[in-house]
C-alpha cells in the first residue's frame, strides 16, 4: 500500500514511519475511547511508543485529575508526568480498573510477545493487577503465530548469576539462538532491568503453543518472568496501514 502511495524509497521510508505513527495513534485513541471506565480510579500505563498516545488521550479527559496512573517503568512514569496525570505506585494501588500497553506481537488468541523494551516484569505485574488489560499496536504487530513477525526472540528476565545455567536449559528447550540483551552503546555491557536482573532474548522460531512454552521457561531455576503474556489481554486494537482500526477480542 505504502509503496504505491510513495514510490520514491526515501520518501516512502519517511511516509511509512508517518503511516505507522498515524496507525499507533488511531489504535490508542480508539482503545481509550472504547474502554475507559466512566468511574475509573486506578489506570495502568505501559511502555513503548504506542502507549504514548494512550497517555495523551487520557490526559485529554475532563476528569483526568480524578484518577491515579501506575507506570510499568521509567519511560512510562515520564509519560504519566508529561501528560499531567497523577502518578501512583503498584505497591500503593495493586488493584487497577484498567491497564493499557503495547506489544511486540499479538496472535489471534491474544497471546503476546512483550519485553522488547526491557520492562516486561513490571508490564506483566501491572497487566495482572488490572480488571481489564487492553493492547494497543500498529498493523505490524498482528500475527497468526507468535515468532513469525517478531523474530528477535522471546524476552526473558533472569537472575544474573543464573545466566549460564538458564542458557543451557533454554537450548535444551529448543531455543535456536540465545542473546544476552546488551546496553545501547557498544560494549556497554548487559542491560540491567528495573529489578536489577538480566534480559535474555531466546529465539524459538514460530511458537505454536505459547502457553506451554511460557510454562516450560518459567519453571527453569533463575527465570524471573517471560515476555509471553497468555490469556491476559481482553482486546487488542491495531491501527491499520490504510487507516482505521482493527479490533481483536
Ligand atoms: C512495551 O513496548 C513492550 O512490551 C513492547 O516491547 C513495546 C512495544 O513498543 P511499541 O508500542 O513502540 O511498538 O509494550
Amino acid at each position: 500500500f505504502s509503496s504505491i502511495l510513495f514510490p520514491i524509497p526515501s520518501i516512502r521510508k519517511y511516509s511509512i514511519m508517518s503511516l505507522v505513527e498515524k496507525a499507533k495513534k488511531a489504535a490508542a485513541y480508539k482503545a481509550v475511547d472504547d474502554n475507559f471506565p466512566p468511574n475509573a480510579k486506578y489506570i495502568g500505563i505501559g511502555s513503548g511508543s504506542t502507549v504514548v498516545y494512550v497517555a495523551e488521550r487520557i490526559g485529554q479527559l475532563p476528569n483526568k485529575d480524578s484518577f491515579i496512573c501506575i507506570p510499568t517503568g521509567f519511560q512510562s512514569k515520564q509519560l504519566i508526568i508529561d501528560n499531567g496525570l497523577t502518578l501512583g505506585t503498584i505497591e500503593q494501588f495493586p488493584d487497577l480498573d484498567i491497564a493499557f500497553d503495547g506489544a511486540d506481537e499479538v496472535d489471534p488468541k491474544l497471546s503476546l510477545i512483550k519485553g522488547g523494551g526491557a520492562c516486561l516484569f513490571q508490564e506483566k505485574l501491572v497487566a495482572a493487577s488490572a480488571k481489564k488489560f487492553i493492547v494497543v499496536a500498529d498493523y505490524r504487530k498482528e500475527s497468526n503465530v507468535l515468532g513469525k513477525q517478531w523474530t528477535q526472540g522471546v524476552p526473558i528476565e533472569i537472575v544474573p548469576n543464573s545466566y549460564v545455567k538458564v542458557t543451557k536449559d533454554l537450548k535444551q528447550l529448543g531455543a535456536k539462538t540465545i542473546t544476552l540483551r546488551q546496553g545501547g552503546k557498544a560494549k556497554a555491557g548487559p542491560v540491567i532491568t528495573d529489578n536489577n536482573n538480566f534480559l535474555i532474548d531466546a529465539d524459538f522460531g514460530e511458537i505454536e503453543d505459547p502457553a506451554d512454552l511460557h510454562n516450560k521457561i518459567k519453571s527453569l531455576v533463575g527465570v524471573v518472568e517471560t515476555g509471553l503474556f497468555i490469556g491476559m489481554a481482553s482486546a487488542s486494537y491495531f491501527g491499520e496501514e490504510a487507516g482505521g482500526v482493527k479490533l481483536w477480542t
